[in-house]
């Protein structure tokens, strides 16, 4: 099936190594591997039919090639996020300068102070989208989010979180009622209408893949994940994401997919 037609991502910038990082994977990225990795990814991404817009970097901003996060891309309308990390709040402007290319003014929406809110904290099932409510997403932020959703008729509902950073860090909807679950997503009753893959927990970073258009993206390195996906019939492709991993970011967060 063919869902998505475009995609756009962002050029990492050389200050990405000084990127917000949890500590969870150390070490520093390399921003030659990480550029060599987004080519890669980029690649990939077109292998899946989708036409791809890449955003240029910008220095001012480490973390401003994961593109996930100031921006939500649906069927019907694009929301503009306020992200909750401070570091991150400038990063919309380039964002809806790209996003006006593909939908019209008057579907463009924005999540305002005090709410916040994070795209890797929203996870799209149809017409229905889950919402992590993290230390990135608030409550008024989801409440906002409601509200737009509410005007194309598509609606939401909250998760709250307590371990990871975003709510797509460890719980990833593949279509066709299939959905990889990690930690504190596995018995959450949330998600209990669909078909959960339990990731292990030595491979939880690999969560985070992406189906696009019947192909399944999967980060480079986890065995177990790639046997399970391709257990379920998809078509997969691995990327390596070494370099984007050491500052939390995965597959998911690399791209807007629409
Ligand atoms: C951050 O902490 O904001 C970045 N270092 C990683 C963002 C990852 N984005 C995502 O999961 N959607």
């Amino acid at each position: 099936m063919k869902k998505f037609s475009h995609v756009i991502v962002k050029r990492p910038c050389r200050a990405l190594t000084e990127g917000i990082t949890s500590g969870l994977y150390p070490g520093k990225p390399d921003y030659e591997l990480a550029l060599r990795q987004h080519d890669a990814y980029i690649a990939a991404l077109k292998q899946c039919g989708v036409d791809v817009t890449v955003l240029p970097a910008d220095e001012a901003y480490p973390d401003s090639c994961f593109v996930e996060d100031p921006a939500i891309l649906t069927r019907a309308c694009a929301v503009i996020t306020n992200p909750g990390a401070p570091s991150r709040k400038g990063e919309t402007p380039a964002i809806l300068e790209a996003v006006r290319q593909f939908y019209p003014e008057d579907q463009i929406e924005f999540i305002r102070d005090p709410g916040t809110l994070e795209g890797g904290d929203v996870m799209m099932v149809g017409d229905h989208f889950f919402v992590g409510r993290s230390a990135r997403t608030n409550q008024e932020g989801i409440r906002q989010f409601a509200a737009i959703l509410a005007k194309y008729g598509m609606t939401c509902s909250e998760v709250p979180l307590t371990e990871v950073l975003h709510l797509k860090t460890g719980v990833n909807y593949l279509e066709n009622g299939n959905m990889l679950v990690s930690g504190e997503f596995v018995d959450k009753p949330d998600f209990a209408a669909y078909h959960r893959v339990r990731i292990p927990e030595d491979e939880a970073y690999a969560a985070n893949c992406i189906w696009v258009n019947d192909t399944v993206i999967v980060p480079e390195g986890y065995p177990a994940v790639l046997a399970a996906v391709r257990g379920l019939g998809y078509r997969t492709l691995t990327v390596d994401t070494s370099e984007y991993r050491k500052i939390d970011g995965g597959l998911s967060c690399l791209s807007l997919r629409f």
